[in-house]
């Protein structure tokens, strides 16, 4: 028999022996975070566990009604008496959760992620949540039900930017076809994620693309998507998905940035995606965070002060290409 690494070992210990858990995730989830979500809950099911996700009240949960079970999701505080389980966040303080609680459990691949919490199954190589998810299910012996199989393949393909990015592994694939058996529909899945998308999607898009700064002799392109934008097109600031991943596919680009003016909340968020230098690192100065090659943040300035910074921080750290 394989021995499991000390830390899943404790996990599947843990996991067996719980009476009534509250599953919580980062602020602004992606497909990783629900999947994970939607994952877990499906082992607790299984092992008539108690568990819920609980988000705070206003908290977009995209494509919820495919990802999650019905049912599986609770606005507001988990309660006292619950195991709190975290999903897919590098920081405690980014918990999309309305107060700030004990973590019991955290379950998470970002690399910079501190191991809080009372148990951390951490691995900053993995591919996504949603792969460390099935390793779980795995050890304990158990197989995720066609919904929560459809939910784990979606993270994995997100998070992957569809099996591309250099965390993708032998295990990623082998992971991916045991959902796909288990009742994943690859088509159906990739249609949801990365089709099917708005007309004033595509024409935001357009108009992102074709205003990109060059920044350091072409080596970064910065889009900025402003207010002016969404009122010509129609679009908001989530139709801009696949933007700084076509400007970091330029030839010669090792950075792109995506610039977006919010209409609530933050004035600006950044995204950031590399081929090269840390960028976790320069979300980082301004609070934010994420992986080595894809990261980002959120500031008070106006985008055009954003874009100001950006480019002098990109300028410096390309041209000595320190990291
Ligand atoms: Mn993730």
């Amino acid at each position: 028999m394989k021995v499991l690494a000390a830390d899943l070992d404790a996990l599947c210990r843990r996991l067996r022996r719980e009476r009534k858990v509250a599953l919580a995730v980062h602020e602004k989830p992606d497909p990783d975070a629900l999947g994970a979500a939607s994952g877990m809950l499906d082992l607790f099911a299984q092992l008539d566990v108690a568990a819920k996700l609980y988000v705070s009240e206003g908290e977009h949960l995209p494509l919820a009604e495919v990802l999650l079970p019905a049912g599986g999701v609770l606005r507001g505080d988990p309660p006292d008496d619950a195991a709190l389980y975290a999903l897919d966040c590098g920081s405690a303080s980014r918990l999309a959760l309305p107060r700030r609680r004990s973590v019991a459990v955290n379950i998470d691949h970002h690399h910079d992620n501190p191991r809080y919490g009372g148990l951390a199954f951490v691995r900053g190589e993995a591919s996504s949540t949603c792969e460390l998810v099935c390793d779980v299910a795995r050890a304990l012996g158990m197989r995720p039900s066609p919904q929560a199989a459809a939910a784990l393949y979606a993270g994995i393909s997100f998070d992957t930017g569809h099996f591309h990015h250099d965390s993708t592994t032998a295990s990623t694939f082998l992971t991916a076809a045991w959902l796909v058996d288990l009742g994943a529909d690859p088509r159906t899945l990739y249609v949801l994620l990365y089709e099917g998308r708005s007309e004033a999607s595509l024409r935001l898009r357009a108009r992102a693309v074709a205003g990109a700064r060059r920044i350091a002799r072409g080596k970064a392109l910065i889009a900025l998507v402003t207010a002016e934008d969404y009122a010509a097109t129609g679009g908001g600031p989530d139709d801009t998905e696949g933007v700084v991943d076509a400007l970091r596919g330029v030839r010669g680009v090792e950075v792109a940035a995506l610039v977006k003016e919010q209409p609530q909340g933050a004035r600006s968020r950044v995204s950031l995606r590399s081929q090269t230098i840390d960028v976790s690192a320069v979300a980082a100065v301004n609070g934010g965070g994420g992986h080595r090659l894809a990261a980002g943040f959120s500031s008070d300035d106006s985008p055009e002060e954003v874009i100001t910074w950006l480019s002098s921080e990109l300028e410096r750290r390309l041209s000595t290409g320190s990291s």
